[in-house]
């Protein structure tokens, strides 16, 4: 079968374990990158040995000559990026936060579905393998019928020195990782119909807020609780793993601290080290992340070869978009808000 060709838009800090999850990838490679930086542009396709370059996304749309497109840039530029692939029939990957705001998220993946192009959402935290070992828990009925949940992330880990610019937005760990957080809770416990929240800033250095508290209604009759600090000192540095806790009508799953997944049921206590794979190019903590960028990208490959809509498609992101918005509502107005005042 013929190697799928990719162009990457935006050679920053993540963009990086992108390139190296694309050089793993079965069936695909990065033939073209562009970024508006030219250091930036030079570094990367050095490492990765690139010989197209771009400074301009048009110019590398006009040259064509590959079947999709990875923007890997903040969000300002998502909406007007994802357009100019959609303009020319390009299916796309966006890096999240899908957009600035919910009228411009709505108007890409409009675009993306007039020109009949995929769109996938890099929402690749649903993919680490302590979430999918966790999910296949649930899943099993092993814990039976699955009544509240938690999925936490605190941490104080310094995010500012590689991504400066979360310092200095009125946004931040809701927009984030927040969002990663609310993404998972779906991916567990279903859609949710409505969000009580609540934020606060610690960090007096920074503009936005750096912890957040969610409490959301689930379609099913799940509540599910979902936190998320960067204000928050452990004497063991979690950074950057995502904590669960499942209550289920047979028993309970804890996802803990150190890749601990440990399921109590009727038959007894099982506890599991699922710990992510080191892949060669991945450096702790980070390897959770960089494992789940890998497996995101195959997905996507994987999905384009076969037709299928992928699992965090940008129709199916919307909906976690969503509750990020209506997070942030709720913590303004003091409320809980329904999403569906979003979707
Ligand atoms: P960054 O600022 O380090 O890199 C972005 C790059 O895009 C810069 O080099 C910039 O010059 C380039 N760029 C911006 N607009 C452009 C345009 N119109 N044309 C060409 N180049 C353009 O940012 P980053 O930290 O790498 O973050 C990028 C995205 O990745 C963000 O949306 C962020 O939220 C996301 N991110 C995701 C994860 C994850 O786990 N999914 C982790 C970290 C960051
Ligand atoms: O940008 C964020 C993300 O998506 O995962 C972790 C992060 O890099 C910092 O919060």
């Amino acid at each position: 079968m013929a190697v799928l060709k990719g162009a990457l838009i935006g050679c920053g800090f993540f963009a990086v374990n992108q390139m190296h999850g694309w050089r793993d990838a079965e069936g695909a490679r990065i033939v073209a990158i562009c970024d508006r930086d030219p250091a930036r542009l030079r570094a990367v396709g050095a490492e990765f040995g690139i010989t197209r370059r771009y400074t301009s996304a048009e110019d590398l749309f006009a040259d064509g000559g590959f079947d999709f497109v990875d923007i890997a840039t903040t969000v300002r530029s998502h909406r007007p990026l994802v357009e100019m692939a959609a303009r020319n029939g390009i299916p796309t990957i966006c890096q999240k936060p899908i957009a600035p705001t919910m009228e411009d998220a709505k108007a890409m993946v409009a675009a993306c579905a007039a020109a009949g192009v995929p769109l996938m959402v890099h929402e690749n935290f649903r993919w680490q393998s302590p979430i999918r070992a966790a999910k296949a828990v649930t899943d099993s009925g092993a814990i039976g019928e699955v009544f509240w949940g938690r999925v936490s992330f605190r941490s104080a880990y310094d995010v500012y020195s590689g991504q400066p610019y979360l310092a200095t937005g009125k946004r931040f760990i809701i927009e984030d990782l927040g969002i990663h957080a609310l993404d998972i809770a779906r991916c567990l416990f279903g859609d949710a119909t409505s969000v009580t929240a609540r934020t606060r800033r610690v960090n007096p250095n920074i503009v936005g807020e750096d912890v957040a508290t969610m409490m959301l209604d689930h379609r099913g009759g799940i509540t599910s609780i979902v936190d998320c600090s960067y204000a928050t000192r452990l004497p063991v540095e979690p950074f950057p793993e995502t904590l669960l806790e499942v209550d289920g009508s047979k028993g309970t799953l804890r996802l803990s601290q150190g890749y601990r997944l440990s399921v109590h049921s009727r038959e007894g206590t099982e506890v599991t080290d699922v710990e992510p794979r080191l892949l060669p190019w991945a450096s702790p903590p980070w390897h959770n992340i960089q494992e789940s960028v890998s497996l995101i990208q195959q997905h996507w490959i994987d999905c384009l070869r076969s037709g299928r809509e992928p699992d965090t498609s940008g129709r199916d992101n919307l909906k976690t978009f969503a509750l990020v918005e209506a997070s942030y509502r709720s913590a303004a107005k003091g409320r809980t808000v329904s999403v569906e005042e979003f979707l």
